[in-house]
């Protein structure tokens, strides 16, 4: 397969003033008919015309009127045309009934769907399909169903038709269009500028029509918080979600018509649980937000992703702050990165925020593009200030909207409006690898001094690496744990750097990185009674949680590297949280969840060990029950105290306190014999409720009562029945979770050709890091018997899903050896897809 490179890209040689479509919709012989008024590009260094198109059958093609036969090979077609304007026409044949990949258009429950990002819409019609082509469209859509939807405004529709016409100018990758049986919650929404704006969620209709009520508030949230933070206001008359079961990820942007993963916008107290809630409010703030963060402004190609991801993600973590709280947003955020970006950033297949080159665009939608990239927007908006913030972004909307833009023309929106020299921060975008800095201090006669020492290791293709520019929040405080220097931020911009704080009274305890101020791994050794006094009294939220975090994490690897038994300073550190009924329940609930097992090994491998996930498994279970055993006492205490009264809202005080009440459960459950849990799970109203009433039950080896029971009272839902999968699957005990998995593809409702329940099961294979590492070897063929199988139907999903073995190197040989027989045994597949061939040649190495 052909590489891309940033370095290689040239202008369009034409451009395209209009498109208009005709979709004559069938299952496997839709026909789409496409008029396209295209003109020489002035700016161009070719005069070659190229369509893109593939599996698509031509019927036949004109221009200016006049029949022509292209030459058309797998990948597009070439053909003679004029100097001049010209309208280029052609029909095709597709077949969306037989389109498994789920690019293009396709069907899904009888419903007709779309998408196009990255480069989809060129299954669809003969297209220069790349972003930086942007043209006015205008669809019909001919089809014997009641619902027909495309990106725009509607013009007009009669008995089995209907016509949109999208003033906006747009690239190919934000078209939709949506056929089929549905029904809508509708609503409106008047912007700042006076417009009145239709409001539609479409589902098919049946059990999913009362689950759209909560989507809908959070989609005018989104767009009033637009106005009010960025001064951004909607410009369609209508906007449109529809909700679809069979998706590759999330959701779409398209314009003005945003297509939906149903389980990223259908919610009700009883189906979902507060963290689902939580998603989908950020998930359909992120896509409404795009519409000026990728739409009215757009990249000028695949490269620049992060120029639209990362921007429009750290806008949706603004919002989530707004809406539910900044501390507990933050950390979140942070475990997140740590777990997955810096795992990424640490393993084969770490790659720049901006790569340099890539075979399949749709291996590039990853956490270093998304949530590195807004970790970027964050320390910008850091180094500048908020109001440095302010002007650069209404520099940005003013002088690029309408635009196809890049990384530079961002940063230099960044520079004009603020002065500032961004040359160094640039590298952010450039360099791969999480920087390490390590931080060690002095005093003396008043003064203190930190020393900061950066250093980013090598990654695939980038053996060297030069200093970043790296915004570090520093605060001191004094030993009674007062804060003595609020908050600065120090630029580190050298390979080492001092710091000098004077006129002090004494030694500070110096609390490092506030906020998370850079994606850094902070080295920064600290006895367990210094981080106790971290947790216990630093008056940065995130850097207490995080104190917190570092005992954790410290106490686990003694217990597996020597088997040593945890200090009292962190059980002690842990109960005064817990007790402190100041604090918010949400924090507490963060303070008491542990690192993550896979957070336990990557922390071994940076300590330079070869993590074992079974003895990690062995002392976080270990561990597990020493806090409870600890803390027997204030758990029933605290769990009565998080009780929420009257029905279920989704708001963050009460999840909050659910969040609190069920780690307390958790807990509780490995002393009381599941007592407690099983309790909660017979009450239950509420999904939040009774999944982690079961989710304790199934981890202490009890609950098959509950199981069976949940099943029957959910069979016909199936985003509850992929909690159902998925949570079985993650709570089996190691040497049984392969088993677990290949039981649950054997039932009647286990369906490969459904992402969602794909995921279910082997997203949890992947996430029980003991059970999937397993060292009989039996997860790692499991799923590669079935990455095989996927990848003739789905290779976007397939390609995906293969990271999970994006970590072979860490471990020992017998899990090396396994782990690389597995990919091998991937690799070797007959026409194995270019995304998974891709993904997998990577990870190799
Ligand atoms: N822009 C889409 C992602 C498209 C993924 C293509 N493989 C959703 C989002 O980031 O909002
Ligand atoms: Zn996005």
């Amino acid at each position: 397969p052909q590489t891309i490179y940033l370095k290689d890209y040239t202008p369009p040689a034409y451009l395209v003033d209009s498109v208009h479509l005709t979709f004559k919709l069938a299952p496997t012989t839709t026909r789409v008919i496409a008029r396209i008024a295209f003109r020489p590009n002035p700016q161009a260094q070719s005069r070659e015309f190229f369509l893109h198109g593939e599996q698509l059958r031509l019927i036949s093609a004109a221009i200016d009127g006049q029949p022509v036969t292209p030459d058309v090979t797998p990948t597009g077609l070439t053909c003679a045309v004029p100097n001049t304007p010209f309208i280029f026409e052609s029909e095709v044949e597709i077949s969306p009934q037989t389109n498994t990949a789920l690019e293009g258009l396709y069907m899904s429950n009888g419903m007709y769907c779309t998408q196009c990002e990255a480069e989809g819409f060129r299954k669809i019609t003969y297209y220069p399909d790349r972003p930086d082509v942007m043209a006015v469209f205008t669809v019909r859509i001919e089809g014997d169903l009641p619902v027909l939807l495309s990106n725009g405004n509607p013009v007009a529709k009669g008995e089995g038709w209907a016509e949109w016409h999208d003033p906006w100018p747009k690239p190919a990758y934000l078209f939709a269009l949506v056929g089929g049986n549905l029904v809508n919650h509708a609503d409106s929404f008047t912007t700042m500028e006076g417009r009145d704006v239709a409001l539609n969620i479409w589902v098919r209709p049946g059990d999913d029509e009362h689950k759209c009520a909560f989507g809908m508030g959070a989609l005018k949230a989104s767009m009033k918080w637009d106005e009010d933070v960025y001064g951004r206001a909607y410009d369609l008359d209508i906007f449109n979600i529809v909700a679809v079961d069979d998706f590759n990820m999330g959701a779409m942007e398209n314009k003005g018509l945003n297509i939906f993963n149903s389980s990223a916008v259908l919610a009700s107290a009883e189906t979902a649980t507060d963290a689902n809630f939580e998603r989908i409010e950020a998930i359909i703030a992120h896509e409404y937000f795009h519409n000026w963060t990728g739409n009215r402004i757009t990249c000028r190609d695949w490269f620049q992703l992060c120029l639209k991801e990362g921007l429009t993600v750290f806008r949706d973590q603004q919002f989530t702050g707004d809406m539910r709280g900044h501390a507990a947003k933050r950390i979140d955020d942070a475990v997140v990165l740590r777990a997955h970006q810096f795992r990424e950033d640490g393993g084969p297949l770490a790659h720049p925020v901006r790569p340099a080159s890539f075979v399949e665009i749709n291996n590039f939608y990853t956490v270093t593009v998304y949530e590195k990239g807004a970790e970027i927007i964050g320390m910008l908006k850091r180094l500048v200030g908020d109001d440095g913030y302010k002007k650069a972004l209404d520099l940005y909307f003013d002088r690029h909207d309408g635009d196809a833009a890049t990384i530079e023309d961002w940063l230099r929106v960044f520079e004009d409006a603020t002065g500032r020299d961004l040359t160094q921060f640039a590298l952010w975008y450039a360099q791969a690898g999480t920087p390490r800095v390590t931080v060690t201090d002095a005093f003396d006669n008043g003064n203190y001094q930190l020393t900061l020492t950066q250093m980013t290791p090598p990654t695939p293709g980038q053996p060297e690496k030069a200093a970043m520019h790296i915004p570090v929040a520093v605060g001191l405080l004094d030993n009674a744990g007062k804060e003595i220097v609020p908050t600065r931020i120090l630029e580190l911009t050298e390979p080492v750097q001092t710091f000098t704080f004077e006129g002090l009274a004494g030694k500070p305890v110096a609390s490092i990185l506030r906020g998370f101020s850079a994606p850094v791994i902070l080295d920064h050794t600290q006895t367990n009674a210094q981080r106790a006094f971290l947790l216990a009294h630093d008056t940065d939220p995130f850097n207490r949680w995080d104190a917190g975090r570092a005992l954790a994490q410290d106490v686990l690897h003694d217990m597996v590297r020597d088997d040593k038994v945890p200090d009292a300073a962190f059980f002690d550190g842990l109960a005064a949280v817990l007790r402190d009924d100041r604090l918010d329940p949400a924090f507490r609930a963060l303070v008491l969840g542990l690192p993550s097992q896979d957070d336990t090994a990557q922390a071994l491998v940076d300590a330079g060990q070869t993590p074992d996930p079974t003895a990690i498994f062995q002392a976080h279970e270990a561990l597990g029950l020493q806090i409870a055993q600890h803390l027997q006492d204030t758990l029933p205490r605290i769990y009565a105290q998080m009780a929420v009264t009257g029905p279920y809202t989704p708001d963050a005080k009460s999840a909050g306190k659910r969040a609190l009440g069920n780690r307390v459960l958790a807990l509780m459950s490995k002393i009381d014999g599941g007592r407690q849990a099983a309790a909660q799970y017979a009450e239950a109203d509420n999904m939040t409720q009774q999944l982690a009433a079961l989710g304790a039950l199934l981890n202490i080896g009890k609950g098959l009562d509950e199981l069976t029971a949940f099943e029957t009272q959910w069979q016909h839902d199936r985003l509850v029945m992929d909690k159902w999968f998925g949570l079985q699957v993650t709570c089996a005990g190691p040497e049984n979770t392969a088993n677990v998995a290949a039981r649950l593809t054997a039932h009647p409702a286990f369906t490969m050709k459904n992402p969602n329940r794909f995921r279910a099961v082997f997203g949890a294979l992947k996430a029980n890091a003991a059970g999937f590492h397993d060292p009989s070897g039996a997860s790692y063929d499991l799923l590669a018997d079935w990455l095989i199988k996927l990848d003739a139907l789905n290779p976007q999903t397939t390609a995906r899903m293969v990271t999970s073995f994006d970590t072979w190197k860490r471990y020992d040989t017998n899990r090396q050896d396994k782990m690389r027989a597995a990919l091998g045994r991937i690799a070797g597949t007959p026409s194995l897809s270019r995304d998974t061939t891709e993904m997998v040649t990577r990870i190799l190495g």
